[in-house]
């Protein structure tokens, strides 16, 4: 159980956020009881609250899937694409309008399955868009199938007898692809997941928060954690503060802000550049 001062240091205090950037008309949400999501995406219009910025000049881009769903949710300029095709999209907005805040929110699969090459190819260009990935180990609205970042040996519908191939490290794609704000975080502890998306959120250049989360539907039923809360205390046992995601502690999953460059030059400017020059 989550022990009284853990609950504390994640207590999220009310706010006016949901009034302002939360479509009401378009609730209740379709997420499972328990599901990561809804508090991924509380911190994310906590943020934009934070930041004072106007529901116009956000836009909010998603692809298929559970995390796709959030779209729908948010009162901004929203664009609910197809399946891991949410970052190409964004990048065609962040070049026509770079005055607009661009954020793009993806699930595992929409991310770096589906998505993959859209993903190595954004952090390569460093457009200033920043993308969430809403990493909850499976394909979560097709069914619990295995996903690229499913872990070794866990199980899914389709490999009912454990996943024999690696998975995928998000950050160190990220990373490796050029991004230039990198960093990992979980559910368990939604203030850390606030402050981290918020210095994304500000970040000039392509930002990459992955957002581990928990799915008890799909992943935790099938990995012996089916109540959330026993995601959630895995989370908090199994991760630790790192500078890097190749540093290593006793087989835990490495978590903190991984990279903030912000000298390389964000995409949408360096054409702006040329064509001024
Ligand atoms: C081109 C295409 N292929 C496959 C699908 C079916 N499909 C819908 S959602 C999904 C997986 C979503 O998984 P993930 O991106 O990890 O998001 P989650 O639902 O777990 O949030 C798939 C394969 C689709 N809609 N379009």
């Amino acid at each position: 159980m989550v022990n009284e001062n853990d609950a504390e240091a994640s207590f999220v205090p009310m706010s006016s956020a949901p009034d302002k950037w939360l479509r009401k008309e378009h609730l209740p949400h379709i997420w499972c009881p328990g599901c990561g999501i809804g508090t991924i995406l509380r911190q994310v219009i906590e943020q934009f609250t934070k930041l004072g910025w106007k529901n116009d000049d956000v836009v909010f881009v998603t692809g298929i899937g559970c995390t796709g769903r959030a779209s729908g949710y948010v009162n901004a300029q929203t664009l609910h694409t197809i399946h891991g095709r949410a970052l190409p999209t964004a990048t065609g907005i962040k070049m026509a309008r770079p005055d607009m805040h661009v954020v793009a929110m993806l699930g595992d699969g929409d991310g770096v399955g589906i998505g993959g090459n859209h993903f190595i190819h954004a952090a390569k260009r460093n457009i200033g868009v920043t993308a969430i990935v809403v990493n909850n180990r499976i394909y979560g609205m097709t069914g619990g199938q295995v996903s690229p970042t499913t872990p070794q040996g866990s199980k899914s519908t389709t490999t009912p007898y454990g996943n024999v191939e690696p998975s995928m490290d998000v950050c160190k794609l990220a990373l490796g692809a050029g991004a230039t704000f990198v960093a990992r975080v979980h559910t368990a502890n939604p203030v850390y997941v606030g402050q981290i998306i918020g210095r994304a959120l500000q970040h000039d250049g392509f930002a990459v928060v992955e957002v581990l989360s928990q799915c008890p539907t799909y992943f935790g039923r099938f990995n012996g954690m089916p109540d959330p809360v026993q995601m959630l205390q895995w989370f908090k046992e199994n991760t630790f503060m790192a500078k890097s995601p190749e540093d290593e502690k006793e087989g835990k999953i490495p978590i903190g802000v991984f990279k903030d460059d912000k000298t390389t030059p964000e995409l949408s400017k360096s054409y702006r550049n040329l064509w001024e020059a």
